[in-house]
């Protein structure tokens, strides 16, 4: 007997919307059909739902405190998030003085920072936008206004107090680019530049360190960072959701056009005042950058309407509160809200390996974006 020849379909000769499989002219073997949409879905699914029934579980872990070999051998080399609840931050001088802005202002009032503005508390997120007069989804950059410590803490104040239907200026302190060491070295002095168990676990110093400081009204919308990250709630608490990056399939990733909060041209006043109000504006439609961004939206919106792959396991959530740390490990998916009206929070990124895991994780956001989940800014 001779067997067929192999044919190995390569899901890029895969034709994806017609969903019947190839039929040879003398019978049907299952190796010479195409692989089905459905197939390669449920193979998806039963990667990330093996993953939460073998290692991950149904919640993030929580220990006291952990040795930097636990961590590393438990969390790091697993790429699983856990959270420190009786961490050192809890000694910190940030954890006992920082909930007074007055300290803070008396510290570091007058030190300028860049302060995300926008009407939804939405900065970086998908969005819509008017271009001649049709609505076009796209990518939201904030206005990034530049003032001083003690301002933001007005606008803060503004935003919380004020009637939802007239303020319509979110302020969020979200600028990263190590925005602590940078904007406000001031408060270093009550936050240490470096985590020495986390650089030994890491291998090296953080690439950032970051400041955070939000109310109620802000949230950061689904997205995953190439670094490792140790966050840090200082004040307030901070709501987690996050996906492995197994996940990657059910994120509905969509390709958009960059847009930015604007003043309008009209606006009376100095341009490095206060805007009085703002417009999202496209940076141009055709030529312009385009970002790749989950469609889903902060607070359970999608930008086509339903939240999430039907089937896909749900998002592992938890609250960090002030004194507790949580490690974020690389690739993991999370948007992030605030608790309370007066957040702060200090993190630190860390290099990440492109190892092994990222290997695999991107051969399966290959496998998504080539049955049509995901959109990539290369062809698959
Ligand atoms: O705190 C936030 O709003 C977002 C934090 C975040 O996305 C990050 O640290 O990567």
């Amino acid at each position: 007997m001779h067997p067929e020849p192999e044919t190995h379909p390569t899901f890029s000769n895969v034709e994806l919307d017609r969903l019947q499989p190839q039929r040879s002219r003398h019978h049907t073997s299952k190796r010479d059909a195409a692989i089905e949409k459905s197939h390669v879905l449920n193979i998806l699914r039963s990667v990330s739902v093996n993953l939460r029934e073998l290692d991950l579980g149904l919640s993030i872990a929580t220990f006291p405190t952990l040795s930097c070999t636990a961590f590393l051998r438990d969390f790091v080399a697993t790429n699983k998030p856990v959270v420190l609840t009786m961490s050192e931050a809890r000694t910190w001088q940030a954890v006992s003085s920082w909930s007074d802005p007055d300290y803070l202002v008396q510290k570091a009032g007058n030190s300028p920072v860049t302060v995300a503005l926008t009407p939804d508390g939405r900065a970086d997120c998908p969005g819509w936008c008017r271009c001649n007069n049709v609505a076009v989804p796209c990518f939201a950059l904030p206005y990034e206004y530049e003032t001083t410590l003690s301002t933001f803490f007005y606008l803060l104040k503004r935003a919380n107090e004020g009637d939802n239907s007239k303020v319509n200026l979110i302020p969020y302190m979200q600028y990263q680019n190590s925005s602590l060491t940078l904007q406000l070295p001031a408060l270093l002095g009550d936050v240490p530049s470096e985590i020495p168990w986390a650089n030994e676990a890491f291998g090296s110093a953080p690439e950032a360190v970051n400041i955070w400081i939000g109310g109620k009204r802000s949230a950061t919308s689904w997205h995953r960072d190439h670094y490792e990250n140790i966050y840090v709630v200082i004040v307030g608490s901070k709501t987690f959701r996050m996906r492995p990056p197994a996940d990657a399939y059910a994120m509905k990733l969509r390709k958009y056009p960059v847009a930015r909060w604007q003043r309008p041209p009209d606006d009376p006043l100095p341009a490095n005042s206060l805007p009085t109000s703002l417009f999202l504006s496209l940076l141009d439609l055709h030529t312009g950058p385009q970002v790749v961004w989950s469609s889903i939206l902060p607070s359970s919106g999608c930008m086509d309407q339903q939240e999430t792959l039907p089937g896909a396991p749900s998002a592992l959530e938890v609250t960090v509160k002030a004194g507790e740390m949580i490690y974020l490990p690389s690739g993991w998916w999370h948007e992030v809200y605030h608790e309370d009206d007066f957040v702060v929070a200090v993190n630190y990124w860390y290099d990440m390996k492109f190892d092994v895991k990222y290997a695999y994780t991107k051969g399966i956001e290959a496998l998504a974006a080539a049955i049509g989940l995901n959109e990539t800014l290369e062809e698959p």
